[in-house]
């Protein structure tokens, strides 16, 4: 018989990896992998019922929100709150953070920053999005959490992860020990590991970034396309250019066979588009934890002291050899 391994089953075994962990975490973990697979099943019939289109509402950073932008967000700010183990959420979609002062989790000890469905406007053409998480403990040791508990770099992550909504569904995290991959097999419901100890490769043939705003990029970027574009048997070149526009999808792709994935500041986006605390920050981790790299052109993404929920970073991030040759035109060109 085909032995296979649950979400569940292997977060409870991998408990061992925290010895002085109640098991919280564990739970917390279980709880996003449940709204993940109510989530999914929504996004899988999304063509079917009024679940497309705008809801006609935009969201803080004054974007058209997707009703399954809405859907999602409240289907994990429930799974969060009933599961007792979260006191914050800091969500994509809400300018605030959100307390949970629910009577289980009033003292509970871990923040999460979420986004709930990323690159959404994929969804009325049928292509991959995600969700996006990262997970902090708390600082505070008194009353409630607050902002400043937020407010963590990277590095203090203790767990972050995505899941991807496409041909098939996936989940894949980390809790800083190595980077695992689970497949939703929906003839059960569960998520099964189909991808333990995930290492990226340190170089790959692909870069991805969203080459319409070409003009607007910094000159050391400019350069580094130019150099993928060039031919060079040695390293491969040209390279093979793709761009889902969902982060989770195209930083998937190289995480699985190696890549470069970039966002860089623009003139419309001076400070890049993407979200530290939850886009870069638990891409950057995950990314780091297979043996990747993730920087701002200039500095290490989780190195970066946020300021504010919805700070935006550049980000160069995938195979290391790919992301150190960036950095370098980064720094002789911009
Ligand atoms: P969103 O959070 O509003 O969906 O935006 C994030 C998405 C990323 O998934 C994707 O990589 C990027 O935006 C694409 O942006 P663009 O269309 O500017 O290339
Ligand atoms: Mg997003």
């Amino acid at each position: 018989m085909h032995a296979f391994k649950t979400l569940g089953q292997f977060i409870i075994q991998k408990q061992a990896d925290f010895p002085y962990a109640k098991g919280e975490l564990s739970r917390l973990l279980r709880d996003i992998g449940i709204a993940a697979k109510i989530v999914n099943r929504e996004i899988n019939k999304a063509g079917l019922v009024d679940i497309l289109g705008d809801v006609g509402t935009t969201n803080v950073q004054g974007e058209q929100q997707k009703k399954l932008d809405v859907y999602a967000n409240e289907q994990f700010i429930a799974a969060l709150t009933t599961g007792g183990e979260c006191c914050i959420i800091a969500t994509e979609e809400e300018e605030e953070i959100i307390h949970i002062q629910s009577p289980v989790s009033g003292n509970a000890k871990y923040i999460v920053c979420i986004d709930p469905l990323d690159g959404s406007s994929n969804t009325d053409v049928n292509v991959s999005v995600g969700t996006i998480f990262s997970i902090y403990r708390r600082k505070s040791v008194e009353g409630l959490a607050d902002l400043k508990d937020v407010l963590q770099k990277g590095t203090e992550q203790v767990a972050a992860g995505y899941i991807i909504y496409g041909s098939s569904t996936m989940l894949v995290y980390t809790t800083g020990v190595g980077v695992n991959g689970f497949t939703l097999d929906p003839s059960i419901g569960e998520f099964c590991l189909s991808h333990p100890q995930i290492k990226i490769p340190t170089t790959g043939i692909v870069y991805s970034v969203n080459e319409g705003n070409y003009v607007h990029f910094p000159d050391g970027i400019k350069k580094y396309i130019k150099y993928c574009q060039v031919e060079d048997e040695s390293t491969n070149r040209p390279y093979t250019s793709r761009y889902i526009g969902s982060m989770a999808g195209d930083i998937h792709r190289s995480l699985i066979k190696g890549g470069i994935y970039m966002y860089p500041t623009t003139a419309s986006s001076p400070n890049g588009k993407l979200r530290l605390l939850y886009e870069c920050n638990p891409m950057a981790f995950i990314i780091e934890q297979a043996g990747g790299k993730a920087t701002t052109g200039y500095e290490r993404i989780l190195d970066i002291q946020p300021d504010e929920v919805h700070q935006r970073v550049p980000i160069i991030i995938g195979s290391i050899e790919m992301v150190e040759k960036a950095e370098a035109f980064m720094k002789e060109f911009s």
